[in-house]
């Protein structure tokens, strides 16, 4: 596996449970790995998945399991309880926790190798019967090759293994959704027992728990804008403004851990195999973090590949293989264009265009308004009957 992220470290513990032979490489140190916060929702069929492969025992004693979430428009607050309507929830826990979980899982419990630190990896005879992944090792410098039956490419959405694809034979779609987000982490308790949504004409703002003590904020803002343009003051008194409504409790307002401006886009490569290579996770689609699924599919795709590449060295079956690129892409499309549908509904009232703030705010008054279309929203949020 190329990458120890969420996705890299899944599929490694996957292989080393059946007892296959398997190496991560990874570019960051371990401390790194372990302490970079991103995602932090996690779908219940995904938690699921996790504790049936025996990775989540930690994550089901700590993560909090939450029933809705509250949306804030035109001054008011709207409760949406989405595991009343499907018997689903999500579960926060931070995604450096879940790695820090995997690590200790793959490498201490389960034995498997990870090198961590290495440099300038490149991937050789993808399409051959024999792949190999070379790199420099940080110690001696030198240049390492290993030779593998398959090659997973984990390594994100900056990684080198979507490089690796050869350019006539793979298709690349990418939507930009015109707009950035501040991604923001305060260390201050969260100010809801709920992820919060507000719809505002100065723009979109978000409030996520990830433990008591931090909470995850976003707040809209021009693409490519810099964080040096939103100092202290400013981020929370917009805060304050954008999440106000009647009847909320006042922010908790503390110091920024993290502040980064993410230009959202979102994209797919299609197929997500070629000869003995497979992607999975970010290192195959982005998802704009709009619908908080970017790390539960990198989970989907790591179960699908993990079991696959199980079936394939232990029994020597390979239809599961055959079938991972489509089988992930169904779930990815689903989970892309439910992002896209969100994106305008958060979007739509501060575009300067009142046709479209018109829409966004009907789009969201039917889901208080209309049980189908409540119930069409839950399924979709916490990814129950995907299309795939
Ligand atoms: P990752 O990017 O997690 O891991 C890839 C690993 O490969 C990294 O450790 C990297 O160091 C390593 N690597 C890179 N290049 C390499 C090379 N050449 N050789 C070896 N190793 C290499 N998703 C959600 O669902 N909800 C959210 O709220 C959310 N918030 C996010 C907030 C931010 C700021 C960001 C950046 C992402 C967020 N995401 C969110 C998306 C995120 O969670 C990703 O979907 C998830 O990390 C994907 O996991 P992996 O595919 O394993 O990739």
């Amino acid at each position: 596996m190329v990458g120890a992220g969420p996705a890299g470290l899944t599929v490694g513990s996957i292989l080393r449970a059946a007892g296959v032979g398997c190496l991560v490489l990874e570019t960051a140190t371990r401390e790194v790995v372990e302490h970079r916060p991103r995602a932090g929702v996690i779908e219940e069929w995904a938690v699921r998945g996790l504790a049936r492969r025996g990775l989540a025992r930690t994550l089901l004693e700590r993560a909090q399991a939450h029933t809705e979430c509250e949306f804030r428009f035109a001054g008011e607050r709207y409760r949406f309880g989405y595991t009343g309507l499907t018997g689903r929830h999500h579960f926060v826990y931070p995604q450096q926790f879940l790695v820090t979980d995997l690590v200790r899982e793959y490498a201490d419990v389960r034995g498997g190798e990870i090198r961590f630190g290495v440099r300038d990896v490149r991937l050789h005879g993808t399409g051959s019967a024999r792949p190999a992944v070379s790199y420099v090792c940080p110690d001696s410098g030198e240049r390492r090759v290993v030779e593998a039956d398959f090659v997973a490419g984990c390594d994100g959405a900056r990684g080198v293994t979507r490089a690796s694809l050869p350019a006539g034979r793979v298709r690349l779609a990418r939507h930009d959704y015109g707009v950035g987000w501040l991604a923001l982490l305060a260390e201050a308790p969260p100010s809801s027992d709920c992820v919060v949504f507000g719809m505002h004409p100065r723009g979109f703002a978000g409030h996520m728990a990830r433990s008591p003590e931090v909470t995850r904020y976003y707040l809209q803002c021009p693409p490519g804008d810099s964080p040096e343009n939103w100092p202290h003051e400013r981020v929370w008194a917009e805060l304050r403004e954008r999440l106000g409504a009647a009847g909320a409790p006042p922010l908790a307002e503390g110091r920024l851990i993290e502040k980064r401006v993410l230009d959202m886009h979102s994209y797919v490569v299609e197929p997500m195999a070629f000869g003995r290579l497979f992607l999975a996770g970010d290192a195959a689609h982005l998802t704009a973090p709009i619908a908080a699924k970017g790390l539960n599919l990198a989970l989907h795709d790591a179960f699908l590949l993990g079991d696959g590449l199980v079936a394939a060295l232990t029994k020597g079956d390979d239809s599961a293989l055959a079938g991972y690129s489509d089988a992930c892409l169904a779930r990815v499309w689903d989970y892309q264009e439910f992002s896209q549908w969100l994106a305008e509904m958060y979007h739509g009232t501060a575009s300067g265009d009142p046709y479209r703030a018109g829409a966004a705010l009907a789009r969201l008054r039917r889901l208080f308004s209309s049980p189908a279309a409540a119930a069409e929203f839950a399924e979709r949020y916490l990814g129950v009957r995907t299309t795939g």
